[in-house]
Protein backbone atom coordinates (compact mmCIF):
# COMPACT_ATOMS: atom_id res chain seq x y z
CA UNK A 1 0.00 0.00 0.00
CA UNK A 2 1.33 3.13 -0.94
CA UNK A 3 -0.17 6.13 1.50
CA UNK A 4 1.60 8.88 -0.55
CA UNK A 5 -0.34 7.55 -4.19
CA UNK A 6 -3.35 7.31 -2.73
CA UNK A 7 -3.52 11.15 -1.03
CA UNK A 8 -2.17 12.47 -3.91
CA UNK A 9 -5.42 10.53 -5.83
CA UNK A 10 -7.43 11.80 -3.55
CA UNK A 11 -6.50 15.18 -3.26
CA UNK A 12 -6.52 15.67 -7.24
CA UNK A 13 -10.39 14.13 -7.50
CA UNK A 14 -11.06 16.84 -4.90
CA UNK A 15 -8.74 19.73 -6.57
CA UNK A 16 -10.29 22.77 -7.31
CA UNK A 17 -14.09 23.72 -7.71
CA UNK A 18 -14.61 20.41 -9.77
CA UNK A 19 -16.72 17.15 -9.24
CA UNK A 20 -16.64 14.14 -10.22
CA UNK A 21 -19.26 12.33 -12.85
CA UNK A 22 -20.57 8.90 -12.41
CA UNK A 23 -20.80 7.21 -15.13
CA UNK A 24 -20.98 3.41 -13.92
CA UNK A 25 -24.95 2.86 -14.50
CA UNK A 26 -25.04 -0.97 -14.50
CA UNK A 27 -26.66 -2.54 -17.38
CA UNK A 28 -30.51 -2.59 -15.96
CA UNK A 29 -29.79 0.81 -14.72
CA UNK A 30 -28.53 2.47 -18.05
CA UNK A 31 -30.92 0.02 -20.23
CA UNK A 32 -33.72 1.18 -17.91
CA UNK A 33 -32.57 5.40 -18.70
CA UNK A 34 -32.77 4.05 -22.37
CA UNK A 35 -35.51 3.14 -22.52
CA UNK A 36 -37.49 5.86 -20.89
CA UNK A 37 -35.71 7.91 -23.61
CA UNK A 38 -36.65 5.73 -26.47
CA UNK A 39 -33.13 4.40 -27.07
CA UNK A 40 -31.90 1.12 -27.85
CA UNK A 41 -30.85 -0.79 -25.27
CA UNK A 42 -27.82 -2.34 -27.03
CA UNK A 43 -23.82 -2.56 -26.09
CA UNK A 44 -23.13 -0.13 -29.12
CA UNK A 45 -25.87 1.96 -27.82
CA UNK A 46 -24.13 2.10 -24.37
CA UNK A 47 -20.78 2.36 -26.45
CA UNK A 48 -22.09 6.01 -28.53
CA UNK A 49 -23.75 7.53 -25.58
CA UNK A 50 -20.49 6.97 -22.94
CA UNK A 51 -18.72 8.38 -26.56
CA UNK A 52 -20.86 11.20 -26.23
CA UNK A 53 -19.69 11.83 -22.44
CA UNK A 54 -15.89 11.21 -22.97
CA UNK A 55 -15.54 13.12 -25.90
CA UNK A 56 -17.07 16.18 -24.45
CA UNK A 57 -15.22 19.52 -25.66
CA UNK A 58 -13.49 20.65 -22.28
CA UNK A 59 -15.46 18.35 -19.59
CA UNK A 60 -11.56 18.06 -18.07
CA UNK A 61 -12.40 21.78 -17.16
CA UNK A 62 -15.31 20.59 -14.51
CA UNK A 63 -14.60 17.11 -13.90
CA UNK A 64 -11.79 15.52 -12.03
CA UNK A 65 -12.83 11.81 -12.51
CA UNK A 66 -15.26 9.41 -13.78
CA UNK A 67 -16.73 6.73 -12.44
CA UNK A 68 -17.27 3.75 -14.93
CA UNK A 69 -18.69 0.54 -15.42
CA UNK A 70 -16.30 -2.44 -15.98
CA UNK A 71 -18.23 -2.59 -19.50
CA UNK A 72 -16.86 0.72 -20.22
CA UNK A 73 -13.56 0.43 -19.47
CA UNK A 74 -13.03 -1.89 -22.47
CA UNK A 75 -14.91 0.29 -24.97
CA UNK A 76 -13.25 2.30 -27.68
CA UNK A 77 -14.24 6.05 -29.56
CA UNK A 78 -15.12 5.64 -33.52
CA UNK A 79 -11.27 6.79 -33.98
CA UNK A 80 -10.36 3.49 -31.94
CA UNK A 81 -8.96 5.28 -28.99
CA UNK A 82 -10.30 3.38 -25.14
CA UNK A 83 -12.24 5.43 -23.31
CA UNK A 84 -10.01 5.80 -20.62
CA UNK A 85 -7.27 7.23 -22.66
CA UNK A 86 -10.04 10.25 -23.88
CA UNK A 87 -10.22 10.98 -20.00
CA UNK A 88 -6.94 10.72 -19.35
CA UNK A 89 -6.02 12.71 -21.94
CA UNK A 90 -8.53 15.43 -20.89
CA UNK A 91 -7.34 15.46 -17.64
CA UNK A 92 -9.66 12.99 -16.19
CA UNK A 93 -8.82 10.45 -14.00
CA UNK A 94 -10.66 7.45 -14.14
CA UNK A 95 -12.62 5.25 -11.50
CA UNK A 96 -14.59 2.44 -11.89
CA UNK A 97 -18.08 0.79 -9.65
CA UNK A 98 -16.54 -2.47 -7.99
CA UNK A 99 -19.93 -3.82 -6.38
CA UNK A 100 -21.94 -6.11 -7.95
CA UNK A 101 -25.25 -4.35 -7.04
CA UNK A 102 -28.14 -5.16 -3.91
CA UNK A 103 -29.81 -8.09 -3.17
CA UNK A 104 -32.36 -8.35 -0.45
CA UNK A 105 -31.09 -8.83 2.81
CA UNK A 106 -32.26 -12.24 4.74
CA UNK A 107 -34.91 -11.76 7.27
CA UNK A 108 -35.46 -8.09 5.96
CA UNK A 109 -36.03 -8.48 2.47
CA UNK A 110 -37.11 -4.95 1.96
CA UNK A 111 -33.58 -3.86 2.63
CA UNK A 112 -30.60 -4.32 0.46
CA UNK A 113 -27.35 -5.12 0.91
CA UNK A 114 -24.42 -5.34 -1.41
CA UNK A 115 -22.69 -7.44 -3.05
CA UNK A 116 -18.80 -7.95 -4.53
CA UNK A 117 -16.68 -9.01 -2.00
CA UNK A 118 -15.66 -12.35 -3.57
CA UNK A 119 -12.80 -12.02 -5.87
CA UNK A 120 -12.49 -8.70 -5.25
CA UNK A 121 -8.20 -8.17 -5.04
CA UNK A 122 -7.86 -9.87 -7.86
CA UNK A 123 -10.52 -7.46 -9.55
CA UNK A 124 -8.87 -4.50 -8.17
CA UNK A 125 -5.21 -5.48 -8.88
CA UNK A 126 -6.61 -6.35 -12.97
CA UNK A 127 -8.30 -2.86 -12.91
CA UNK A 128 -5.08 -0.89 -11.72
CA UNK A 129 -3.36 -2.30 -14.54
CA UNK A 130 -5.88 -0.65 -16.77
CA UNK A 131 -5.90 2.73 -15.55
CA UNK A 132 -8.66 3.16 -12.72
CA UNK A 133 -6.86 5.22 -9.78
CA UNK A 134 -9.99 5.11 -7.44
CA UNK A 135 -13.15 2.69 -7.17
CA UNK A 136 -16.79 3.24 -6.14
CA UNK A 137 -19.35 0.32 -3.95
CA UNK A 138 -22.81 2.20 -3.26
CA UNK A 139 -24.65 0.61 -0.16
CA UNK A 140 -28.22 1.76 0.14
CA UNK A 141 -29.89 2.20 3.49
CA UNK A 142 -33.60 2.13 3.07
CA UNK A 143 -36.37 4.18 5.11
CA UNK A 144 -39.73 2.23 5.64
CA UNK A 145 -41.82 1.01 8.33
CA UNK A 146 -39.44 -0.22 10.90
CA UNK A 147 -36.06 0.41 8.54
CA UNK A 148 -33.55 1.03 8.23
CA UNK A 149 -32.62 -2.06 10.99
CA UNK A 150 -29.49 -1.92 12.99
CA UNK A 151 -28.66 -5.10 11.58
CA UNK A 152 -28.81 -3.53 7.64
CA UNK A 153 -26.58 -0.50 8.78
CA UNK A 154 -23.90 -2.60 10.30
CA UNK A 155 -24.00 -5.63 7.20
CA UNK A 156 -23.71 -2.47 4.81
CA UNK A 157 -21.40 -0.32 6.49
CA UNK A 158 -19.12 -3.71 7.36
CA UNK A 159 -19.31 -4.45 3.83
CA UNK A 160 -18.10 -0.65 2.63
CA UNK A 161 -15.19 -0.77 5.29
CA UNK A 162 -13.73 -4.36 4.34
CA UNK A 163 -14.47 -3.07 0.72
CA UNK A 164 -12.01 0.19 1.41
CA UNK A 165 -9.63 -1.60 2.88
CA UNK A 166 -9.25 -3.71 0.00
CA UNK A 167 -8.84 -1.16 -2.71
CA UNK A 168 -6.41 1.14 -0.35
CA UNK A 169 -4.11 -2.51 -0.15
CA UNK A 170 -4.55 -2.41 -4.04
CA UNK A 171 -3.64 1.63 -4.11
CA UNK A 172 -6.74 2.43 -5.45
CA UNK A 173 -8.69 5.19 -3.12
CA UNK A 174 -11.98 3.99 -2.40
CA UNK A 175 -15.25 6.06 -2.59
CA UNK A 176 -17.73 4.69 0.19
CA UNK A 177 -21.03 5.70 -1.01
CA UNK A 178 -23.82 4.91 1.55
CA UNK A 179 -27.05 6.04 0.21
CA UNK A 180 -29.99 6.63 2.31
CA UNK A 181 -33.20 6.75 -0.59
CA UNK A 182 -34.90 9.45 -1.18
CA UNK A 183 -38.09 7.29 -1.60
CA UNK A 184 -41.06 7.46 0.66
CA UNK A 185 -42.87 9.71 2.73
CA UNK A 186 -40.04 10.52 5.70
CA UNK A 187 -39.20 14.09 6.51
CA UNK A 188 -35.91 15.95 6.50
CA UNK A 189 -35.67 15.07 10.66
CA UNK A 190 -36.03 11.47 10.05
CA UNK A 191 -33.36 11.58 6.95
CA UNK A 192 -30.96 13.57 9.13
CA UNK A 193 -31.12 11.06 11.56
CA UNK A 194 -30.69 8.06 9.56
CA UNK A 195 -27.93 9.27 7.93
CA UNK A 196 -25.71 10.16 10.81
CA UNK A 197 -26.54 7.01 12.46
CA UNK A 198 -25.75 5.34 8.89
CA UNK A 199 -22.47 7.58 8.76
CA UNK A 200 -21.53 7.04 12.38
CA UNK A 201 -21.06 3.42 11.84
CA UNK A 202 -19.65 3.63 8.99
CA UNK A 203 -16.68 5.56 10.52
CA UNK A 204 -16.44 3.06 13.41
CA UNK A 205 -16.15 0.33 10.42
CA UNK A 206 -13.80 2.08 8.89
CA UNK A 207 -11.55 2.08 12.01
CA UNK A 208 -11.74 -1.03 12.72
CA UNK A 209 -10.51 -1.92 9.34
CA UNK A 210 -7.48 0.65 9.48
CA UNK A 211 -8.95 2.34 6.64
CA UNK A 212 -6.27 5.64 6.42
CA UNK A 213 -8.90 8.43 5.95
CA UNK A 214 -6.49 10.54 4.30
CA UNK A 215 -6.69 8.56 1.01
CA UNK A 216 -10.69 7.85 1.22
CA UNK A 217 -13.99 10.03 -0.11
CA UNK A 218 -17.57 9.66 1.28
CA UNK A 219 -20.21 10.41 -1.26
CA UNK A 220 -23.40 10.54 1.10
CA UNK A 221 -26.74 11.65 0.16
CA UNK A 222 -28.00 14.91 1.47
CA UNK A 223 -30.38 15.16 4.07
CA UNK A 224 -33.62 16.14 2.14
CA UNK A 225 -37.18 14.94 2.67
CA UNK A 226 -38.21 11.78 1.25
CA UNK A 227 -40.10 11.73 -2.17
CA UNK A 228 -43.21 11.88 -0.74
CA UNK A 229 -43.42 13.68 2.00
CA UNK A 230 -45.60 16.33 2.20
CA UNK A 231 -43.11 19.20 3.67
CA UNK A 232 -41.03 19.85 1.08
CA UNK A 233 -38.23 21.96 2.61
CA UNK A 234 -36.67 25.31 1.72
CA UNK A 235 -32.77 25.15 -0.06
CA UNK A 236 -31.53 27.15 3.13
CA UNK A 237 -33.08 24.14 5.40
CA UNK A 238 -31.55 21.35 3.42
CA UNK A 239 -28.13 22.49 3.10
CA UNK A 240 -28.13 23.21 6.89
CA UNK A 241 -29.22 20.21 7.82
CA UNK A 242 -26.58 18.10 5.48
CA UNK A 243 -23.81 20.08 6.37
CA UNK A 244 -24.56 19.99 9.86
CA UNK A 245 -25.06 15.90 9.97
CA UNK A 246 -21.70 15.72 8.20
CA UNK A 247 -19.56 18.29 10.37
CA UNK A 248 -21.17 15.68 13.39
CA UNK A 249 -20.13 12.22 11.93
CA UNK A 250 -17.26 12.83 9.14
CA UNK A 251 -13.63 13.20 10.81
CA UNK A 252 -12.05 15.45 9.63
CA UNK A 253 -8.84 13.90 7.84
CA UNK A 254 -11.29 12.69 5.43
CA UNK A 255 -9.96 13.33 2.06
CA UNK A 256 -13.25 14.94 0.70
CA UNK A 257 -16.79 14.64 0.18
CA UNK A 258 -18.72 13.90 -2.77
CA UNK A 259 -22.52 13.98 -2.73
CA UNK A 260 -24.63 12.03 -5.12
CA UNK A 261 -28.10 13.63 -6.44
CA UNK A 262 -30.38 10.96 -5.45
CA UNK A 263 -32.96 11.44 -7.90
CA UNK A 264 -33.52 15.67 -7.23
CA UNK A 265 -33.72 17.76 -9.84
CA UNK A 266 -30.29 18.65 -11.18
CA UNK A 267 -30.85 22.62 -9.98
CA UNK A 268 -32.28 21.55 -7.16
CA UNK A 269 -28.67 19.42 -6.16
CA UNK A 270 -27.00 22.90 -7.59
CA UNK A 271 -28.25 24.85 -5.32
CA UNK A 272 -27.88 23.01 -2.64
CA UNK A 273 -24.49 22.46 -2.90
CA UNK A 274 -24.17 26.02 -3.64
CA UNK A 275 -25.78 27.19 -0.50
CA UNK A 276 -23.71 24.70 1.54
CA UNK A 277 -20.90 26.66 0.34
CA UNK A 278 -21.86 29.74 0.79
CA UNK A 279 -23.28 29.45 4.81
CA UNK A 280 -20.36 27.15 5.47
CA UNK A 281 -17.67 28.67 3.49
CA UNK A 282 -14.81 28.75 6.07
CA UNK A 283 -16.26 25.86 8.49
CA UNK A 284 -16.10 22.83 6.33
CA UNK A 285 -12.68 20.50 7.24
CA UNK A 286 -12.89 18.75 4.04
CA UNK A 287 -13.19 19.71 0.03
CA UNK A 288 -17.08 19.59 -0.43
CA UNK A 289 -18.14 18.41 -3.98
CA UNK A 290 -20.29 16.73 -6.23
CA UNK A 291 -20.32 13.45 -7.89
CA UNK A 292 -23.62 12.85 -9.15
CA UNK A 293 -24.84 11.22 -12.35
CA UNK A 294 -28.26 12.15 -13.08
CA UNK A 295 -28.06 15.73 -11.85
CA UNK A 296 -25.55 16.17 -14.61
CA UNK A 297 -26.26 13.70 -17.49
CA UNK A 298 -30.29 13.35 -17.64
CA UNK A 299 -30.77 16.55 -19.30
CA UNK A 300 -27.74 15.82 -22.04
CA UNK A 301 -29.55 11.90 -22.20
CA UNK A 302 -32.97 13.87 -23.16
CA UNK A 303 -31.44 15.72 -25.95
CA UNK A 304 -29.40 13.22 -27.21
CA UNK A 305 -31.76 9.87 -27.39
CA UNK A 306 -29.85 8.44 -29.62
CA UNK A 307 -29.26 10.10 -32.39
CA UNK A 308 -25.66 11.47 -33.73
CA UNK A 309 -27.39 14.60 -35.10
CA UNK A 310 -28.27 15.23 -31.41
CA UNK A 311 -24.76 14.58 -30.06
CA UNK A 312 -23.26 18.14 -29.90
CA UNK A 313 -25.92 19.66 -28.44
CA UNK A 314 -26.01 16.95 -25.96
CA UNK A 315 -22.35 17.23 -24.69
CA UNK A 316 -23.06 21.04 -24.54
CA UNK A 317 -26.31 20.31 -22.41
CA UNK A 318 -23.65 17.92 -20.07
CA UNK A 319 -20.35 20.63 -20.50
CA UNK A 320 -23.65 23.14 -19.07
CA UNK A 321 -24.19 21.46 -16.17
CA UNK A 322 -21.13 20.21 -14.73
CA UNK A 323 -19.92 24.10 -15.11
CA UNK A 324 -22.68 24.86 -13.18
CA UNK A 325 -22.05 22.70 -10.58
CA UNK A 326 -18.49 24.27 -10.43
CA UNK A 327 -19.84 27.24 -9.79
CA UNK A 328 -21.61 26.43 -6.82
CA UNK A 329 -18.72 24.46 -5.57
CA UNK A 330 -17.36 28.19 -5.60
CA UNK A 331 -20.51 29.87 -4.39
CA UNK A 332 -21.19 31.68 -6.81
CA UNK A 333 -23.90 29.47 -8.70
CA UNK A 334 -27.78 31.63 -9.47
CA UNK A 335 -30.62 29.80 -11.05
CA UNK A 336 -30.72 32.92 -12.70
CA UNK A 337 -28.00 31.23 -14.66
CA UNK A 338 -30.09 28.50 -15.56
CA UNK A 339 -31.06 30.09 -18.97
CA UNK A 340 -31.01 26.69 -20.83
C1 LIG B 1 -24.94 5.73 -11.85
O1 LIG B 1 -25.75 5.35 -10.80
C2 LIG B 1 -25.10 4.54 -9.80
C3 LIG B 1 -25.94 3.36 -9.50
O2 LIG B 1 -25.67 2.47 -10.44
P1 LIG B 1 -26.43 1.07 -10.43
O3 LIG B 1 -27.63 1.18 -9.55
O4 LIG B 1 -26.78 0.93 -11.85
O5 LIG B 1 -25.43 0.09 -9.98
C4 LIG B 1 -25.03 5.26 -8.49
O6 LIG B 1 -24.19 4.59 -7.59
C5 LIG B 1 -24.55 6.63 -8.66
O7 LIG B 1 -23.16 6.63 -8.83
C6 LIG B 1 -24.88 7.44 -7.45
O8 LIG B 1 -26.00 7.00 -6.77
C7 LIG B 1 -25.08 8.86 -7.84
O9 LIG B 1 -26.09 8.91 -8.79
P2 LIG B 1 -27.18 10.03 -8.69
O10 LIG B 1 -28.00 9.84 -9.94
O11 LIG B 1 -27.91 9.75 -7.43
O12 LIG B 1 -26.42 11.34 -8.68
Amino acid sequence: MNIEELQQTAAALMEGDKGLLAMDESLPTCNKRFAEAGIPQTEEYRRKYRQLIVTTPNLGECISGAILFDETIYQKTDDDVLFVDVLKQAGIIPGIKVDEGTVAMPRSPSEKITNGLDGLPERLSKYYSLSPRFAKWRAVITIGKGTPTHENIKANTQTLAKYAALCQQANIVPIVEPEVLMDGDHTIETCRHVTEETIKELFNQLKIQGVNLQGLLLKPNMVIAGTDCPVQNSTDEVATATVECLLATVPPEVAGVAFLSGGQEPWEATGHLHAMHVKYEDKLPWPLTFSFARAIQQPALEIWKGRDENVEKAQQMLYFRASMDNLARRGEYSVDLETW
